[in-house]
């Protein structure tokens, strides 16, 4: 744990252990040189507190990142609740209140929004204490609502501009797109590739989720297991992070990696690896900013849907295109290409 924390370039670490529940709400304030830190609060559970910490610390320099490259007036954060795995929906409510008032107390220097286990009701209750600190509210209670949409139609602009980049062309028809995670982002993804006419493989481990899907025309199953050494044109990964390491990115058999999912590639290193292979990766951090830009911008900029449909749009093609030219003139890896503009951004230059 103390090297984690010893290793981590944040500014800032807020713990507390929620007695009634046995949860852990860890809060990782990564900067706010550019403005206050903003970032999604993460409920699941986790192995143990390190991994927590580990998942806190770096979903918050994503999110400094992600605002970076968007040219947002946002540092980043993010909120991990790791609860036991039997939390009744009382207790878990009487928990996201707790929470609410920690936000509050904050003072704006965190503020939040939903993200994996999270949902815009749970938003709701998190306001009630939370508020004015607290984005992605139901529409009904005043806010933005879900950020799924608005990350999957980024993610779908995103895919157009690797298509550009590897065939000479944005459109999609007739590529086969391979979709991990048919959730919030991937199940909406799936549909947008669908109406542009891409063959679309998926794979999920929910059961009614895949049953659901499958349905659609134009769309198969793939089995988790069978996910990285599936031939396609795009591997979208749209579940949870850490997927691209040492053990799948041999094995992939697709032109570029371009998904929503945040902290794709297990190691920064892994960036390498995935270069080698002449695999075009569209860093995670700059293609799944929709959700959170939609909303923001919504909720402080007074964005229509479709006023925040268009800075999403132009905003992640810009920022794609230009992450693949400056990785090309330079001979870097496009994470890395990224990572440079972000870490200029934030060190004030
Ligand atoms: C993310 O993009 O990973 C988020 O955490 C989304 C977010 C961030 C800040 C406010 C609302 C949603």
């Amino acid at each position: 744990m103390e090297a984690l924390l010893k290793a981590w370039d944040g500014e800032r670490i807020i713990i507390e252990f929620d007695w009634p529940t046995g949860a852990w709400i860890i809060i990782a304030i990564h900067s706010t040189r550019r403005g206050p830190a903003g970032g999604g609060t993460r409920m699941k559970p986790y192995s143990t507190m390190e991994a927590a910490m580990a998942d806190a610390l770096e979903l918050a320099r994503s999110m400094s990142y992600k605002f970076a490259c968007a040219d947002m007036s946002r540092g980043g954060g993010k909120a991990v609740i790791a609860v036991p795995p039997d939390l009744t929906p009382q207790a878990r409510a009487d928990l996201l209140r707790r929470y609410g008032a920690l936000i509050h107390q904050l003072g704006g220097m965190f503020q939040t929004g939903p993200d994996v286990g999270t949902s815009s009701a749970d938003m709701d209750i998190i306001a009630e204490s939370g508020a004015p600190y607290v984005f992605g509210r139901t529409v009904q209670a005043g806010g933005a609502g879900d950020s799924g949409p608005a990350t999957a139609i980024g993610v779908l602009h995103g895919i157009g501009v690797v298509c550009q980049q590897l065939f000479g062309t944005s459109a999609l028809a007739g590529r086969r797109i391979l979709v991990q995670g048919a959730g919030s982002v991937g199940g909406r993804l799936i549909r947008l590739l669908r109406e542009a006419n891409a063959s679309v493989l998926f794979s999920d481990v929910d059961e009614a989720t895949i049953r659901q899907i499958r349905e659609i025309p134009g769309v198969s199953f793939v089995p988790p297991e069978e996910v990285y050494d599936m031939p396609c044109d795009i591997f979208a990964p749209c579940a949870l992070g850490g997927i691209l390491n040492q053990e799948t990115i041999p094995r992939l058999k697709c032109r570029a990696v371009a998904g929503s999912a945040n902290n794709q590639l297990a190691r920064p290193e892994d960036a390498e690896l995935l270069r080698k292979r002449g695999i075009l990766y569209a860093p995670d951090f700059v293609i799944n900013v929709g959700g959170a830009m939609a909303i923001v911008g919504m909720e402080t900029m007074g964005w229509s849907e479709a006023e925040a449909n268009t800075h999403v749009t132009q905003n992640i093609e810009h920022m794609l295109r230009q992450t693949f030219d400056l990785a090309a003139a330079r001979n870097i890896s496009t994470a890395d290409a990224a990572r440079s503009v972000a870490e200029t951004r934030l060190s004030g230059h």
